[in-house]
């Protein structure tokens, strides 16, 4: 279909109350993995890219990678008929968001959750007038994004998590297009000691206080199957933890509309790559080595595009 705004992607999902998966990629495998799977689940796609992804892509230099992604992105979604959007994810650096506005992303995230209110507040605004001008779409965060464990205090738990009464006036101080509020996930394999727990009450406040579509960062499942086929082939990843889908399933009820989701497609992906290698030593070609972990991130993606209820609404 076309190379399109996250904005009109997420708008939609917003009105009809699923969500849409953001998948972080790196390279070429990634990329066609995901987009077969949206294509076969007839999906919307959000591909997004870190600043240390775009720095890879162009080899050190930001904008060389992000042009790299534009080209990739949006060449291949005008012969596909799905919409598609390209996000840069977590951006914190000025250089790397006019890079990825300049390359031609469609829309940016602005991290500045780490500040205070006010300076997370002025350094949103300022990159919402820059991308706005531009036509590119803006998601900014509030409260950070650490690993909550069970036990602490409610006070602790303020300090991190998203201040709800907060939100609405963030919203209406910056002009924000889609909000992260942080509400107990964690970025990577080990989001959670104990039980996985979020805070739906926040999440539920500030849905009504905002309206804005909302993202879900560290949104990984971590599939138990997954983890212990790479573990059988010889990697080492104990202890792992994610957010159950059930979970996630409950969180789109309550206003997510965006699932941020790379660590799932990693370990697929290095299961895959890890059962190749210690199956067929013989094979050094790339294309045919990198094949099964293609495979495993397609399958991956698929689930998440249906149980998110993204599948069917391109
Ligand atoms: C994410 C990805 N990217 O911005 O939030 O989170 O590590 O859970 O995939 P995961
Ligand atoms: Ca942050
Ligand atoms: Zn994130």
């Amino acid at each position: 279909m076309a190379y399109v705004n996250t904005k009109e992607i997420l708008d939609k999902a917003n009105k009809e109350f699923y969500a849409v998966p953001a998948f972080n990629i790196n390279n070429l495998e990634f990329f066609h993995a995901i987009v077969e799977g949206a294509v076969e689940e007839r999906a919307p796609l959000i591909i997004e890219t870190s600043e240390g992804a775009i720095k890879y892509a162009g080899n050190g230099d930001p904008f060389r990678g992000a042009k790299f992604f534009v080209d990739l992105v949006k060449g291949y979604a005008e012969s596909v008929d799905i919409p598609i959007s390209l996000h840069l994810d977590h951006g914190k650096n000025f250089s790397f968001i006019v890079a990825a506005i300049k390359a031609g992303y469609t829309s940016v995230m602005i991290d500045a959750s780490e500040f205070p209110f006010e300076e997370n507040v002025e350094r949103t605004a300022e990159i919402v007038k820059i991308a706005h001008a531009a036509g590119v779409s803006v998601e900014a965060e509030l409260g950070r994004l650490k690993g909550v464990e069970d036990n602490v205090s409610v006070d602790e738990r303020d300090a991190v998590l998203v201040n709800p009464d907060e939100a609405g006036r963030f919203v209406e101080l910056t002009g924000v297009d889609f909000l992260a509020p942080a509400i107990g996930t964690s970025h990577g394999a080990f989001k959670f000691k104990g039980e996985a727990k979020l805070d739906f009450e926040r999440l539920k406040k500030v849905k009504e206080l905002t309206g804005l579509p909302l993202v879900l960062h560290g949104a990984s499942s971590v599939p138990e199957d997954l983890v212990e086929l790479a573990n059988q082939h010889g990697a080492k990843i104990e202890g792992a933890k994610g957010v159950p889908p059930e979970m996630l399933k409950e969180a789109v009820r309550y206003g997510i509309n965006k699932v941020n989701t790379d660590t799932d497609l990693r370990i697929a992906f290095v299961a895959g790559l890890r059962k190749s290698l210690a199956d067929d030593p013989a094979q050094f070609d790339p294309r045919k080595y990198l094949k099964l972990g293609k495979e495993y991130v397609k399958k991956v993606v698929k689930e998440r595009l249906r149980f998110l209820g993204a599948a069917g609404k391109a």
